[in-house]
């Protein structure tokens, strides 16, 4: 009973917010509910106990957004979180998780696909998407029933324009959407600099860096994704097929541009991310200049001497 009870309690906590609940009756508001096929086992369609406890704990570090959220087929809840309820300029990750409405299990076998932001420009009377993880997937072994996509913001919602977003869900057989849903994206503080644009020929390029929030004084991995600019630019531009090695050279601006030793460029990994490691000594701004090379080592981007005698493509990151 114990193992039921805890599973009742995660779907309280996670319906909780949009579904009041009746006939409670004991003092923690908590429902006694019959779950069928809920053993020490787990459900078939999910985890072990101990799977599900571990995508409770994920979630705690995560916050809901509201807007993303769907039933389908009135069965299953969808969820969608970010790491600060969000959205900001850059890097994004976002994360989904199913539940089935009549006990709050976990689902470990769904998909989400067709991610796509769009943003309409007011002046201009056009929209544009944005640069987008190519598919989303499970988040990690230990959680499989978190899948876990990314977007990377070119812009953040102003007066000068507005951002939705859409995906498609299939969920045990049943399929629904979230259909341009508005959200907000932030800007990034002063001294956040995560994503910048290339061009290489007529192709326009991005160049996103992920979560560098966690990033401490010392030697880091930094992780980057390089996307293409779709045509039409409302389509969401995938993950570029070329292979580039991102060089860097960190230095901090207001320090005399100093460097720091024992930097490794960001080259292209089996999953399409690029890594590499970033050493920063101390805390303060660091502008990462970066140069990029094309499979052959020829300069595509970056590498002059325009920023104060370093490459004026570069991230900068305040840690
Ligand atoms: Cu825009």
């Amino acid at each position: 009973m114990k193992t039921v009870r805890f599973l009742t309690m995660i779907a309280a906590v996670l319906i909780g917010a949009a579904q009041s609940s009746c006939n409670s009756n004991d003092d923690n508001g908590v429902q006694d509910i019959e779950i069928p096929g809920v053993t020490f086992d787990g459900d078939i369609d999910c985890c072990s106990a101990e799977e599900a406890l571990q995508v409770y704990k994920f979630l705690e570090t995560v916050k809901i957004i509201p807007a993303l959220t769907t039933t389908v087929d009135g069965q299953y809840n969808i969820f969608a979180y970010t790491r600060t309820g969000g959205f900001h300029t850059g890097y994004n990750d976002i994360f989904f998780v199913a539940t089935k409405k009549k006990n709050g299990n976990y689902i470990k076998n769904f998909d989400i696909e067709k991610v796509t932001p769009l943003m309409y420009m007011v002046k201009m009377d056009m929209y544009h998407s944005t640069p987008v993880g190519g598919s989303v997937g499970s988040f990690d072994e230990s959680r499989l029933a978190v899948k876990r996509g990314w977007i990377s913001f070119l812009m953040n919602t102003s007066e000068n324009g507005s951002w939705t977003l859409s995906y498609d869900i299939a969920v045990l057989g049943s399929k629904g959407a979230v259909s341009e849903q508005e959200i907000e994206v932030s800007a990034l503080p002063e001294g956040q600099v995560w994503l910048k644009s290339f061009k290489v020929g007529d192709d326009a390029y991005f160049v996103s860096l992920a979560d560098p929030t966690d990033w401490k004084t010392g030697a880091n991995t930094a992780t980057a994704y390089v996307s293409k600019k779709s045509k039409p630019i409302t389509t969401p531009y995938a993950q570029a097929t070329e292979q580039f090695t991102i060089e860097i050279d960190p230095r901090m601006p207001d320090m005399g541009n100093h460097t720091s030793p024992d930097n490794t460029p960001l080259t292209r990994q089996s999953d399409g991310s690029y890594q590499g490691t970033v050493n920063l000594t101390m805390t303060g701004l660091w502008r990462i200049h970066l140069t990029v090379k094309d499979a052959n080592g020829n300069i595509v981007a970056g590498g002059d001497t325009e920023n104060d005698g370093f490459s004026s493509l570069y991230w900068d990151v305040t840690i």
